[in-house]
């Protein structure tokens, strides 16, 4: 069910014990070894397997399908020998796989970063063998929901029973169900021509109030909280059209909320369900094609939507659905994760995860679209434009790697290994290098590694494209780098890192000191600096003011718990302020107007 941290795993254990473990706990491995292992070598394996199970940080960042989880599905036909379970039992088993188990093994449990789990393969494992697994997980990735606690003892075995059975498809989402959701609150001739507040528009920080379904419009000079919108459960991202005036922000439920930030009081004018579990939103940014179009991109079903940018009247639907890039064999429901609109050519970049292709989608004309299909690497996730914005970098987390495509001539240029486990880049990071001239930089969340790639193949042809420096950050369960033009440092978070003092800390890099092989970086205490007591708050995702004199933390605590936005001066690293408001509730993502629509980062 998780994966995300396998690699390290399998790594931090000796081989020998990997294989005890595994085959203590009754996994796949028990194909791979005979011996009869030693009970307390075996019970030790079994122990630190578990220990590795309850600590990487890169198990608490696994899609969790909760919106789906609330669809009721179509029981499928049952055979004589199908194992027992009632309805009410099958569609509670189906909501706890969409929220726990779906993120890995995917939705119609044809696999994705973990194993397939149709009812050919689970059959011939057998219930025992199945309980085993769900009970102890393994080494390999798969939590152990038993001993944790997780699950009891009956929805283990409910769990085991369940993947027995025939798996539930829940419901497309075509363009009725689209339009049935879609409503303009109000329609562009009855909105401002001009703007109509005094807001500074550009220096505006959108911010994600996850657990509340809302977001904060907060005023990047005064720290004003300028109005909190309600938004789709569990927003995600905001991302600006080209213009500076609409805000577009997506729920985990692809809810896409259009805000424009013209009117007197900022307000959702339209909006629109794109599927029924979504991550991802983008505007379209050419030149001419300023704030034309919108596209969504959703994880069930597995499409995208292209949608008017003035109104979200959906468009065009296209399906991601086919085959794997490498071993071309069909894929039912690739996800779409980042969606980025380049500034070359009027397309949009679509990150297709698991078939791991990028697809360019020419919107030039919707009535004969033009898809360039670039095979890239499985697992594609987030990334961000290099500082001349012709490359797309982006990573295929679950392997390692960054890809990078040229978006003026739509091509493949590369796909590079990041050497640290599990790139997670965010937009990334630019910036230019000492020695190696202009870098873009990931961090990763199985470890405490940051890759710097040379993007500068005219300047720089010998680093371009390369993995250039290794720096080493805090610690693993690092979510998001970031810089600005204006910017000497690289701030690093280790957001998901089981420590506290290290998740509750930014590290910052100098960029000078980088001429070095293994530059010192500062330790900013963010969760000391924003005063709370209670939880234990994560800081999150570094975003810049537009000026790029200073940098804004999330401190992310419980929902009922007090949480803050930190924000630090980039010129003396020292806390400028503290924003608390009893209405910031668990922020996480900020997205700063201006960055967000020029790409800066
Ligand atoms: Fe995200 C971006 C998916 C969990 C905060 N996240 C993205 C993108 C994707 C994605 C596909 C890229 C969007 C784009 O650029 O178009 N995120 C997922 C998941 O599938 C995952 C792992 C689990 C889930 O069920 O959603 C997940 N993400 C989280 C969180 O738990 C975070 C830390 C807090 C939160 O608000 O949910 C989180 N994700 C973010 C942020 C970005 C993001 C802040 C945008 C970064 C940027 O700089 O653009």
């Amino acid at each position: 069910m998780k994966s995300t941290s396998a690699i390290r795993r399998a790594s931090l254990l000796t081989s020998a014990a990997v294989a005890l473990a595994l085959a203590a706990s009754g996994t796949w491995a028990q194909e791979e070894t005979e011996e009869t292992p030693d009970k307390s070598v075996e019970e030790q394996a079994r122990e630190d397997a578990l220990e590795e199970h309850a600590t990487q940080p890169g198990d608490m960042y696994v899609p969790s399908m909760t919106t789906l989880g609330e669809i009721k599905v179509e029981i499928p036909g049952r055979k004589p020998d199908d194992p027992v379970m009632t309805d009410e039992e099958f569609q509670q088993a189906t909501t706890m796989y969409f929220e726990r188990c779906a993120g890995c093994h995917g939705v119609l449990r044809k696999g994705a970063t973990g194993k397939a789990l149709t009812p050919d393969i689970t059959r011939e494992k057998g219930f025992e063998y199945l309980r085993d697994f769900i009970t102890y997980g393994s080494p390999a990735g798969m939590p152990n929901w038993g001993t944790s606690g997780d699950l009891t003892e009956e929805e283990v075995d409910m769990m085991t029973r369940y993947v027995l059975l025939e798996p539930p498809a829940p419901p497309e989402f075509g363009m009725e169900d689209i339009r049935g959701t879609w409503q303009v609150h109000i329609a562009p001739e009855d909105r401002p021509t001009e703007k109509m507040n005094d807001w500074d528009i550009d220096n505006l920080f959108s911010v994600t109030l996850r657990d509340s379904g809302e977001i904060a419009l907060i005023d990047g000079a005064t720290y004003e909280i300028k109005k909190i919108l309600k938004t789709g459960y569990a927003v995600h991202i905001s991302r600006i059209s080209a213009s500076g005036r609409y805000l577009f922000v997506i729920g985990r439920d692809a809810k896409i909320n259009m805000i424009d930030l013209w009117m007197e009081d900022p307000d959702t004018v339209a909006e629109v369900k794109i599927g029924a579990e979504a991550r991802s939103v983008e505007t379209s940014k050419m030149e001419g094609y300023e704030d034309k179009y919108a596209i969504g991109g959703a994880y069930w079903p597995p499409q995208f939507v292209i949608m008017d940018g003035d109104t979200l009247e959906p468009l065009r639907i296209k399906s991601t659905r086919g085959m794997t890039y490498d071993e071309q064999t069909y894929h039912p429901e690739p996800r779409v994760a980042a969606i980025l609109g380049s500034h070359y050519k009027p397309e949009f970049l679509v990150n297709v995860k698991e078939t791991g292709k990028i697809m360019m989608v020419d919107y030039s004309d919707l009535e004969a679209l033009k898809i360039t299909e670039i095979n890239a690497e499985r697992f594609l996730h987030d990334g961000g434009l290099d500082s001349t914005q012709r490359y797309f970098l982006t990573a295929a987390n679950a392997r390692g790697k960054v890809a990078v495509v040229d978006t003026k001539e739509s091509k493949l240029v590369a796909v590079i290994e990041t050497e640290g486990e599990t790139p997670h880049p965010g937009r990334g990071a630019n910036f230019e290098h000492p020695t190696y001239g202009p870098v873009w930089a990931t961090s990763h969340l199985g470890d405490d590694t940051v890759a710097l790639i040379g993007t500068d193949p005219e300047g720089h042809p010998d680093s371009a494209w390369k993995m250039v420096h290794q720096l080493y950050a805090l610690g693993g369960g690092s979510l998001f780098v970031k810089t600005h033009p204006e910017s000497e440092n690289l701030y690093v978070d280790a957001t998901l890192n089981p420590d506290a003092e290290t998740s509750g800390s930014v590290a910052v890099f100098k960029i000078a000191d980088m001429a070095e092989e293994e530059p010192d970086y500062t330790v900013l205490p963010i969760v000391e600096w924003a005063g709370i007591a209670e939880g234990q708050p994560r800081v999150v995702q570094g975003e810049f003011n537009k000026d790029g004199n200073e940098i804004w933390f999330s401190v992310w605590n419980a929902k009922d718990l007090e949480s803050a936005i930190v924000v630090v001066d980039d010129k003396t690293l020292e806390l400028k302020h503290v924003i608390k408001d009893p209405r910031l509730i668990t922020p996480t993502g900020k997205f700063n107007v201006y960055n967000t629509r020029a790409d800066v980062y």
